[in-house]
Parts: C-alpha cells; sequence; structure tokens
C-alpha cells in the first residue's frame, strides 16, 4: 500500500447476504459467490491492518418499505415507477431489518462504525450519506469526526449503491477512489455508466487495490 492511511477511510458498502449469490440472496448480483466475498474480507483486513479506518453501510429497510415490489400491488419485481416525480426500481424485498441475510458479511469489528440506511419505509436511500428524502445520515459527520478527506470506496452494487455513495462523497468533498474489482453490479448497462459518471464527478476507478495509484 502506497499512500498514507492517516487521513484515508474506506467504506464497504452493503456486503450483505441478499445481495449476494453465496447466500442465496433475494436480491443476489452476479458473481457474488464465496470467493468474492472473500476478496473482500482479505482486501478489508489487509486495508485495516495497514491503519486505514474501515467504515461500512448496512441497507436496513422495514418489511413496508417503498422499495420493495411486493409493497406494490400488482407491480413485479425490477419495474420502475415514478413516486412524486422520482424515480424508483421496485425490487425484491431484501435486507429487511433483523433477518439473517441482512447481516453484514464482514467481520464487524473491523469497522470503525457501520451507518443502517434505508430505515425510513418511504424513502429509498442507495447513498450511505442521505436518502431521497433529503435526509442525512450520521455518515459524514462520523467521518469528519475522525480527520477523513479521502475515502476508499467498494462492495455493492456498482451501479446503485457504490455510485451513490461515492458520487455523494465527491459531492461532499471528499477525495474519492473506487475500487472495480471489490465491486459487482446488478447489469452490465447500468454498470457501465456508472463507472463513466462517477470518472466524470472525478472519482478515481481503480481495477484493483494493488496500484500504485492509491
Ligand atoms: C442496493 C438495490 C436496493 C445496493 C440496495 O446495495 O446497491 N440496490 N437496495
Ligand atoms: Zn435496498
Amino acid at each position: 500500500m502506497v499512500i498514507a492511511s492517516g487521513n484515508t477511510g474506506v467504506i464497504v458498502v452493503d456486503i450483505q447476504g441478499d445481495f449476494t449469490t453465496w447466500k442465496d440472496g433475494s436480491l443476489a448480483v452476479d458473481g457474488t459467490d464465496s470467493h468474492f466475498v472473500e476478496k473482500i474480507r482479505k482486501a478489508t483486513e489487509t486495508l485495516d491492518k495497514n491503519g486505514y479506518l474501515i467504515f461500512g453501510t448496512q441497507d436496513w429497510h422495514p418489511a413496508n418499505h417503498v422499495s420493495f415490489f411486493t409493497n406494490h400491488p400488482g407491480k413485479q419485481a425490477f419495474e420502475v415507477i415514478k413516486i412524486e416525480g422520482k424515480t424508483q426500481v421496485l425490487w425484491p424485498p431484501h435486507c429487511i431489518q433483523g433477518t439473517e441475510n441482512a447481516r453484514v458479511l464482514v467481520d464487524n469489528n473491523l469497522f470503525m462504525a457501520i451507518v443502517k440506511k434505508g430505515k425510513d419505509p418511504r424513502y429509498d436511500s442507495y447513498s450511505g450519506f442521505q436518502d431521497d428524502g433529503g435526509t442525512e445520515t450520521e455518515m459524514d459527520s462520523i467521518l469528519k469526526r475522525n480527520g477523513i478527506e479521502k475515502v476508499i470506496v467498494y462492495g455493492l452494487a456498482t451501479d446503485y449503491c457504490v455510485k451513490a455513495t461515492a458520487i455523494d462523497a465527491a459531492t461532499a468533498g471528499y477525495n474519492v477512489t473506487v475500487v472495480e474489482g471489490l465491486c459487482k453490479g446488478v447489469a452490465p448497462d447500468t454498470t457501465e455508466s456508472a463507472l463513466k459518471e462517477m470518472k466524470k464527478k472525478g472519482i478515481t476507478v481503480l481495477k484493483e487495490l494493488n496500484s500504485k495509484k492509491i
């Protein structure tokens, strides 16, 4: 690892059973078998050992959450609807508070803090910083409290929560690096455009962590 770890934090996004094929998750992202999760675990442990502070996000929905297709009679999973002018993808129920597959699959002791998001049944929250209703999480204040100025972001899914979290971090003034090889996307086209959009916002996208550029 080449950069000084001092003011650099890590945000591990939504590594939870429901997003993995390994745990037969309800919203399993392609390529998220046990080997992928092991790669995430190892990378996070290595960063921790090298002095980086580790932060995480955890999708944490009530059963009546607006993003679940089952809460919209007649609708199907992955349909896209408008709610009060906002685009909402309707997902299979996932990451329901207190269920087995809502657990974070990386050793919880590694984290300085895990920020839960998507708790308000009325709003989705892809970003670890704020929900679609504009309510902020504690992420920014926790990063600031720890003197973090740069963040390394990876996890699930590239085209939704990684993208939203990385972009909000950049908007909030952090220097952001996304590690593509430690992410998987829901769909190839949205993943491609997410990577483009992030680069356009000045976010560095690295293929893997062992690059000298970090
Ligand atoms: C996510 C869809 C719904 C994600 C969360 O973690 O990317 N995607 N909720
Ligand atoms: Zn969700």
